[in-house]
């Protein structure tokens, strides 16, 4: 019988990441992973991680089916285009864990390898400072937001031809044909890609679609610049419909289809190791 001690780091694998996990991009193409941090720091085929706090790494791929696969963490999760998938874990011991593609992508495949750096708090956050990053991601997504020209449509006043983007983060949102969706990262990102697909009650189709005009990174930041547009109290209706049409009743279906979207890899649910020390 063969025994696998995974003193190296702890994983944890559910449903739902914790609340207050760090947040972390990655972009899947072929032959590299992407990673975008919340403060604007990039970098390619490596990820730097504080060591103990959870860290959500939300993902999506920008070709082919690709695996993000710390085999150290046993995190593995198939990364999709079209649609963010996320994984988490919590490691705890500094050191270089290798990070692998584990799907056969394309024939550079052997090279989409990379490693993910655990580092103390201390030392992450002298890597964050030193990061060169040119604003947070959520600047870097304004920067976009304005020069693709979506300001042109949706302005935070009343006679804006797109509605008002102020709050629309986590909210419902009521379509033409009167369904109801959650207005979460996948719902973005397909309301710029194809804006037909899911048209806000009230609005006309006018949107054109951005598809092969703004990349995957790009998406992420503008959707981090749209979920940092609090909602303004002076004006809380908004220029959209009614918002408060939306029953209550429907709000539950709406979060159990967007819990069925996020489909982490069924594995072990218990950490293999939960104290981290070795053994
Ligand atoms: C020509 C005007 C126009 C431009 C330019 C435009 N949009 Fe839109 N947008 C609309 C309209 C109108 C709607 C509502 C109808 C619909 O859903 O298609 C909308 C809907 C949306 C929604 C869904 C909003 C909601 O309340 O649910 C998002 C998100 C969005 N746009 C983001 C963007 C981004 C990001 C850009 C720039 C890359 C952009 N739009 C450019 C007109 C525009
Ligand atoms: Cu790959």
């Amino acid at each position: 019988m063969v025994i696998f001690i995974w003193g190296a780091g702890i994983y944890y694998h559910m449903e739902r990441a914790p609340v207050n996990a760090l947040e972390i991009y990655g972009v899947g193409k072929q032959w590299m992973w992407k990673f975008q941090h919340p403060g604007g720091q990039r970098e390619i085929n490596t990820l730097h991680v504080p060591m103990g706090r959870p860290v959500k790494v939300t993902m999506i791929s920008q070709d082919v089916i690709h695996s993000f696969f710390v085999p150290a963490f046993r995190v593995k999760q198939d990364v999709l285009p079209n649609r963010y998938v996320f994984t988490w874990f919590t490691a705890t011991v500094p050191g270089t864990y290798h990070l692998f593609c584990s799907q056969y992508c394309g024939t550079k495949h052997s090279g989409m390898v990379g490693s993910v750096i655990v580092m103390t708090p201390e030392d992450y956050a002298e890597w964050l400072a030193s990061g060169k990053a040119e604003g947070s991601l959520a600047s870097l997504g304004e920067k976009a937001f304005q020069q693709y020209g979506c300001t042109t449509c949706h302005r935070p006043d009343s006679g804006a031809r797109g509605p008002n983007l102020e709050g629309l983060y986590g909210r419902p949102v009521r379509l033409t044909d009167n369904r109801v969706v959650l207005a979460d990262d996948n719902y973005i990102r397909e309301s710029i890609l194809e804006p037909n697909a899911k048209v806000v009650s009230g609005f006309q189709s006018i949107m054109p679609t951005f598809r092969g005009v703004v990349s995957e990174d790009e998406i992420i930041a503008i959707t981090e610049y749209i979920k940092h547009l609090a909602p303004q109290e002076s004006n809380p209706l908004n220029n959209r419909s009614t918002p408060t049409q939306i029953r209550d009743s429907e709000v539950p279906n709406i979060q159990k289809q967007n819990q069925q979207q996020q489909q982490p890899t069924p594995q072990g649910t218990k950490p293999a190791n939960p104290s981290g020390k070795k053994p």
